[in-house]
């Protein structure tokens, strides 16, 4: 099955070394599965030629539809995604990191689930959902520490795995939730969550394959999940003022 078209936002930060190769790989993928596609790469100021290496590919492969948002200093994935999402053109929209930890050959399956939601999101907590390789236990500790806060600060029972980097919208529900998203950081998936609850969509849980990665991973083990607490506590807030509530139908 063919669809029509996708725009896919890679939130990128030190990844030079792989940006070039994953993106000729998400590239091909899509290339067999839609008519048409875009590719949009965020970056901020990415301290290890991220930049210089997907400005070389969109000069050697004018064929690859890729475009470059490239912002001075570094803002975080949140408004690394946000500003790829606000500037997607296509009637579908995914956002997906860029190591390719979450392999792109699964967006198959995450095409037909929206034909039954508005949004379809990886979860690696869902049953059915594969490693390759061993998660460090202090990162299950922070994934299911951060999802007891949610529980507490946001009432979010239902979704235990709300950060991994796999998410498909359909493009109208993806520019309502990310008009109102104000987290800049990581925490950034859990407001867009509580936003799709807040405003009635309907969300898919799909298990997906998680691939090694030798790499070393953007998140700091104790500043990150500070900023998220804080984060939380931010969207509990903006609720109780009714910032969310611009623009709603
Ligand atoms: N533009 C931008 N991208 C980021 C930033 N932090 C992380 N990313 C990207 O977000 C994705 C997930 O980050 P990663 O370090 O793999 O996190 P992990 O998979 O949770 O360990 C990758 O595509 C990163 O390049 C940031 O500050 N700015
Ligand atoms: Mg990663």
């Amino acid at each position: 099955m063919k669809y029509s078209e996708i725009s896919i936002v890679i939130p990128c930060h030190k990844e030079a070394e792989v940006i070039e190769t994953n993106i000729l790989t998400v590239n091909e993928y899509l290339s067999g599965l839609f008519d048409r596609h875009e590719i949009i790469v965020v970056t901020d100021g990415s301290p290890d030629g991220t930049d210089n290496a997907i400005d070389a590919l969109i000069r050697s492969r004018s064929d690859i539809p890729l475009t470059h948002i490239q912002f001075p200093d570094n803002r975080g994935k949140g408004a690394a995604v946000k500003a790829g999402i606000l500037a997607s053109r296509f009637e579908t929209v995914l956002f997906m990191d860029a190591d390719l930890t979450i392999p792109i050959e699964e967006l198959g399956e995450f095409m037909s689930a929206l034909g039954q939601s508005d949004i379809v999101i990886a979860s690696r907590l869902a049953p059915g959902a594969k490693f390759e390789e061993p998660v460090p236990w202090y990162r299950v500790l922070m994934a299911r520490g951060f999802h007891l806060l949610q529980i507490l600060i946001l009432g979010n029972f239902e979704f235990s795995d709300t950060q991994c980097g796999f998410k498909l919208f359909r493009r109208n529900v993806a520019l309502d939730i990310f008009r109102r998203i104000t987290i800049r950081r990581f925490a950034f998936d859990a407001e867009l969550i509580f936003l799709a609850k807040h405003l009635d969509y309907r969300v898919a849980i799909l298990p997906v394959t998680v691939r090694k990665d030798p790499r070393d991973t953007n998140v700091r083990i104790v500043r990150d999940p500070i900023d998220m607490l804080f984060s939380l506590l931010q969207i509990r807030l903006n609720d109780l003022l009714g910032r969310y509530e611009n623009g709603r139908q």
